[in-house]
């Protein structure tokens, strides 16, 4: 039998804290509750390899491992995705599939948080669904993972 695809999902700063404040903005789940609903919305047909930080840099090497690791990149950056360009460049020497998560519509909050240095290095991006989003990225990536065999 073929080995799983591996799909890595990278959470950036602050995303620890998930369930613990401002529920009606990022709702009730935990990280943890997360990691397995992706797990569950893998359905056994993907390795998934869920991580936080709180720093920049980790997340860059996180992503360079995923060049030779992964299948398919699913990226929630927090704050950094408004912020960083470091987060941009590794992105960008992906060949596999990058999706960029929010559970909040960063489009319809302050504007700080209306510029992205993800998106323009993603396939596509997910945000304000919540949680579920993470799901539906998971099914996302699985779909153009089998597309592209
Ligand atoms: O909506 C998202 O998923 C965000 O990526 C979350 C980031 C925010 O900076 C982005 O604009 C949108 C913030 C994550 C902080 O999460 C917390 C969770 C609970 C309590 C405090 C922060």
């Amino acid at each position: 039998m073929p080995d799983l695809p591996v799909i890595y999902v990278l959470n950036g700063p602050n995303l620890n804290l998930l369930g613990e404040r401002e529920p009606h903005i990022y709702g009730r789940e935990t990280l943890s509750d997360i990691e397995a609903r992706c797990v569950g919305a893998a359905g056994g047909e993907a390795n998934i390899v869920f991580r936080q930080t709180n720093h920049e840099g980790v997340l860059v090497d996180w992503i360079q491992e995923a060049r030779t690791q992964a299948q398919a990149l699913l990226i929630n950056p927090a704050a950094y995705g408004h912020t960083s360009v470091a987060l941009h460049d590794a992105l960008k020497a992906l060949s596999i599939p990058v999706i960029e998560l929010h559970l909040s519509n960063p489009a319809t909050r302050e504007a700080f948080r209306h510029r992205s240095f993800v998106s323009s290095a993603a396939t596509g991006v997910i945000a304000g669904l919540g949680a579920r989003g993470y799901a539906l990225a998971i099914q996302a990536a699985l779909d153009i993972i089998r597309e592209r065999a």
